[in-house]
């Protein structure tokens, strides 16, 4: 039986997904969304926060530019009816689910690779991660979200230098343009997403969900309608440990939380 498009392990209340291609650097074809799809939504099953990374030598070398070629040719034939982008959909249920992801990068992180990486909520590299957006180098333009989700994180200056110049981030570059929030020595990446994955996963599922779901459509508010959306969520909905977890504060026996630092 030829090797699985993506991997899928569950740890206790982890999900551990693993992008799968790594003879062509993990590109994403098709097939590959589709399983990546039911990974992902498995993990909303039965998972309280997920870790995707991926096999081999790269994170994800981005779209499959042999079936973009393709579909340039017509030699795979457009939908007859349009649907909402399947890779829209997909990273849109890594961003915006039940459940927090954190990225796992190392090697290349590129074009429609670092459009799915930045659909991860916390992201890890270790020192041998580049990211960067190839697209105009291939004539093509980001298609998997980037426009806005890359955007909104990097800034527009970094965005265009990016696409225009070809220009590649290091891990070092990638940690000052907030890409990602935690640099490993190489090999070391994938460890330190379960350590955090693991300390995320100790939180109220339902803080998690709101601060994944709420922050970013909150980002995309003006300051009034910011402050009511966060009033409805803040002060209505509490999460049904709430209570429990004020309580242990308040009577001494929370974690401190300088043992969370890192
Ligand atoms: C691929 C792809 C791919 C590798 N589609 N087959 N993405 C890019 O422009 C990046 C293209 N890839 C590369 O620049 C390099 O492959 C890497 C820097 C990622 C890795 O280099 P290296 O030397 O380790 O590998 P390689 O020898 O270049 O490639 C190994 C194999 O993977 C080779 O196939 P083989 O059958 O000849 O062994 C490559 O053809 C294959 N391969 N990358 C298809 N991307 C919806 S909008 C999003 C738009 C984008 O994502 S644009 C960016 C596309």
């Amino acid at each position: 039986m030829s090797e699985p498009l993506i991997t899928y392990a569950l740890e206790g209340n982890m999900a551990l997904i693993g992008l799968n291609r790594p003879d062509k650097r993990n590109a994403i074809h098709d097939p590959l969304i589709d399983a990546l799809r039911a990974a992902v939504l498995r993990a909303h099953d039965e998972a309280d926060v997920a870790v995707l990374y991926g096999h081999g030598s790269n994170f994800c070398a981005g779209l499959d530019l042999a079936e973009a070629l393709a579909r340039a040719t017509g030699q795979i034939k457009p939908p007859r009816k349009r649907r909402r982008h399947n890779w829209h959909e997909v990273f849109d249920l890594i961003a915006r689910g039940p459940i927090p992801f954190v990225g796992a990068l190392h090697g290349a992180v590129v074009g429609g690779g670092l459009e799915l990486a930045m659909s991860t909520h916390v992201r890890v590299c270790d020192s041998t991660a580049l990211f960067g957006l190839p697209e105009g180098q291939r004539g093509i333009f980001v298609g998997g979200g980037g426009t806005v989700r890359i955007q909104r994180v990097v800034g527009t200056t970094v965005m265009m230098d990016l696409m225009l110049t070809g220009r590649l981030l290091n891990a070092g570059e990638g940690l000052q343009e907030h890409v990602v929030r935690y640099v490993t020595p190489e090999g070391e990446a994938l460890a330190k997403a379960k350590e955090l994955a693991a300390r995320i996963a100790k939180n109220a599922l339902e803080t998690n969900w709101m601060i994944i779901n709420v922050l970013p459509r909150i980002q995309d508010l003006s300051h009034d309608d910011g402050l009511f959306v966060e009033q409805l969520n803040s002060a209505r909905a509490r999460p049904p440990e709430a209570e429990a977890r004020l309580r242990e504060f308040v009577d001494g026996k929370a974690k401190k939380l300088q043992d969370n630092q890192s």
